[in-house]
């Protein structure tokens, strides 16, 4: 399942924003006194999913999740505490992308740890701290590399020490990797060692209930964030979002509307999840169980198999396919088939998002 870290400034209201979108009542404010991370699973909205039912009447339906992890919080400076930058650290490189919450909202009962609400300044200090990390571990390879081609020259360690060396200058320019275009080989080459600011990140701007309106602006100011495709912004005010997550399905509709939110922190921050990290869905559907699974772009069918069960990938013979738009339009299965819309893939399939897939395997 795909891991997000929620990370941030000490009250900077992770927490808040983990409750609002897990539905969680973990404790916030000075009742967090508790730095265990808390954990939720979250399922991904996908209105196809009930179309699906009324196409198959499933006895189950089973949605994509998500796995959000509420960091312990970093308070400014934790590098200089090794024990508890290494904690951190290792939480962060578990997880698959991050989510940074951002504080705008003043509140005299919250003290910053800075002693002054400046959202520009809390990122740049959060994102150091992580480009600092990676920093750490490029210079340690760097120098086993450097004496390693010393003593013999090898092409592969070369093409490393070259790669590397790009990448630091990119980090001492204070730029995450996640800005640089890498190929398939580089990031090959670079998958052990669990880089930090390569993770897609999402910045939430966590707004005072009085900034709501100027929600427009506050995004504006800070849209350069969003200049890689693994990077997005979104706002929300986490404790009204709280606030709306811990109503009764009936309720909120209503408090909603009075308020003029449109939708909820976990409908704006799953989505965006979704989309900074590159995941599509594809959807099976039968009468036991409607399902949708979420996989990454470029997924071929055959690795998309083994996202159900190992079983299915090793035995895969065929990906029989039809896209939902035209399963919604035909209304069944078997007028795909008769229609030709039913298309018999093999395993380099590039499953589509949206694609719904039967397949035939055998074991
Ligand atoms: N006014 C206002 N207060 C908020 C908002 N979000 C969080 N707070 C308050 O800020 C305080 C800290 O919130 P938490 O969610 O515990 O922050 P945190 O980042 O998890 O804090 P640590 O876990 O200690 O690092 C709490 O008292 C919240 O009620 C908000 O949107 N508006
Ligand atoms: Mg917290």
């Amino acid at each position: 399942m795909l891991k997000f870290g929620i990370i941030g400034l000490s009250q900077s209201g992770k927490t808040t924003v983990f409750n609002a979108l897990s539905g969680a009542h973990a404790a916030v404010g000075d009742y967090s006194t508790s730095k265990a991370a808390n954990i939720a699973v979250v399922k991904v909205p996908d209105k196809r999913l009930d179309r699906l039912v009324e196409i198959f009447k499933p006895k189950k339906i089973t949605h994509a999740e998500i796995e959000y992890i509420d960091i312990a919080g970093m308070s400014a400076g934790a590098s200089s505490d090794k024990k508890k930058e290494a904690a951190y650290v290792k939480s962060i490189r578990e997880t698959d992308a991050l989510i940074q919450i951002v504080r705008c909202f003043e509140n005299q009962n919250v003290p910053h740890p800075e002693g002054s609400v400046d959202p520009g300044r809390d990122i740049t200090e959060t994102d150091s701290e992580l480009i600092l990390a990676d920093l750490m571990v490029i210079e340690n390879r760097l120098a086993k590399l450097e004496h390693n081609i010393k003593v013999v020259k090898r092409d592969r360690e070369e093409a490393e020490f070259r790669l590397l060396s790009r990448l630091r200058e990119t980090l001492e320019a204070e730029k995450p990797l996640r800005t640089l275009d890498l190929t398939a080989d580089d990031l090959k080459m670079i998958g052990s060692f669990g880089f930090l600011t390569i993770k897609p990140m999402l910045y939430v701007l966590n707004l005072g209930e009085d900034q709501l309106p100027d929600r427009a602006k506050w995004e504006a100011d800070f849209i350069d964030l969003t200049n890689t495709a693994k990077s997005g912004l979104t706002s929300i005010s986490g404790s009204l979002q709280m606030d709306i997550a811990n109503l009764d399905q009936s309720e909120r509709a209503d408090f909603m509307k009075e308020l003029g939110i449109e939708s909820s922190a976990s409908d704006i921050i799953i989505q965006k999840s979704f989309e900074i990290i590159g995941m599509i869905a594809f959807l099976t559907g039968g009468e036991p169980e409607v399902h949708s699974w979420p996989i990454r772009k470029g997924t071929t069918a055959q690795e998309a198999a083994g996202t159900i069960h190992s079983d299915i990938q090793r035995g895969f013979i065929k990906a029989e396919t039809v896209s939902f738009d035209d399963l919604d339009r035909l209304g069944s299965w078997p007028k795909a088939r008769e229609t030709g819309k039913l298309h018999l893939n093999g395993k380099a399939y590039v499953v589509q998002d949206g694609d719904v897939i039967l397949f035939m395997f055998n074991v």
